[in-house]
């Protein structure tokens, strides 16, 4: 290779190093959410666990169970129990942070708005809550609102107060009349308000699809969500330690929450690291040259 076209190549090794990666849901034929290394429904609990990644990688599966015992015996099914429950369970959640962006993915079979028959109600998705380490405040201080899934666009807010955020709904089929449900669920979604905006659009991207998985586990997975956020760790502040997330419907009929650990940047593939120095290398060798 001549020098120059060397050159070249080390330079695009350092834009695509370097260039911030976009939120980037890959799912094959057989439903296997490939960028995660995830293969939802498996017959085991361990086919959810992601591939091994050189990005730490934080996940729980929750399939067909909600952490909160619901009353009416429906207990830790989700309400409002067996088939017709299953339209609002939700089914994992995966964190990992990779060049300093947190991505998160949620397998779920609430959709973005899901109706139920028998309460003749439409229920949203909840927002993505973030509570980060050294936040501002006791509980959640950011949340992913402003949800275009067509554009794959999203707005970070900040949480002042609970002024700031909304519940799930009383009455209609909700569980907000519920103190104890509610106290597990809450919060649903962020009040959005430009003055508290963070991070726009374009910095803040997400997407999703969804996948018939059919007869799986117990239950029919049809119609199952995948969404993924994939966020600027910058905008959430520099600590370090726990960041929780969650996410509900607006019913409360279930919850799903997370850990991630925020522990500074995160440790690199090893070729990644190789490549970096090689480009680095490359494009300090032209800027020397361009100045001589
Ligand atoms: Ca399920
Ligand atoms: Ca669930
Ligand atoms: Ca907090």
């Amino acid at each position: 290779m001549s020098m120059q076209v060397r050159e070249s190549v080390f330079a695009l090794v350092v834009v695509a190093i370097l260039t911030v990666p976009a939120a980037a849901l890959t799912v094959d034929s057989s439903g296997n959410i490939t960028d995660w290394g995830v293969t939802p429904f498996g017959s085991t609990p361990a086919s959810w666990a992601p591939a091994p990644s050189p990005y730490v990688t934080y996940w729980v599966e929750q399939n067909n169970t909600s952490p909160v015992n619901y009353p009416w015996n429906i207990g830790y099914v989700p309400s409002p129990g067996g088939a017709t429950g299953e339209a609002f369970d939700m089914e994992a959640f995966y964190s990992r942070v990779v060049q300093n962006r947190l991505q998160v993915l949620l397998i779920s079979s609430a959709a973005l708005s899901t109706y139920s028959p028998s309460w003749q109600h439409s229920y949203g998705l909840g927002h993505l809550f973030l509570d980060v380490p050294g936040g501002q405040q006791t509980g959640y201080d950011f949340a992913v609102g402003s949800l275009d899934w067509n554009a794959g666009d999203a707005s970070l807010y900040r949480i002042n107060g609970s002024g700031d955020v909304l519940d799930i709904i009383t009455g209609s089929g909700g569980y907000g009349g519920y103190p104890n449900i509610a106290a597990q669920v809450n919060p649903w979604r962020v009040v959005e308000n430009a003055n508290r905006l963070v991070g726009t659009a374009g910095e803040v991207s997400i997407e999703q699809q969804t996948f018939n998985y059919g007869q799986r586990m117990g239950a029919n997975e049809n119609g199952t969500w995948l969404y993924e956020w994939d966020i600027p760790m910058s905008l959430l502040g520099g600590g370090t330690g726990p960041l929780g997330l969650h996410i509900t419907v607006e019913c409360g009929n279930d919850v799903i929450n997370n850990v991630a650990v925020m522990s500074g940047p995160p440790v690199p593939e090893p070729l990644t690291i190789v490549g970096a120095m090689m480009g680095l290398g490359g494009i300090g060798g032209y800027i020397r040259r361009r100045l001589a």
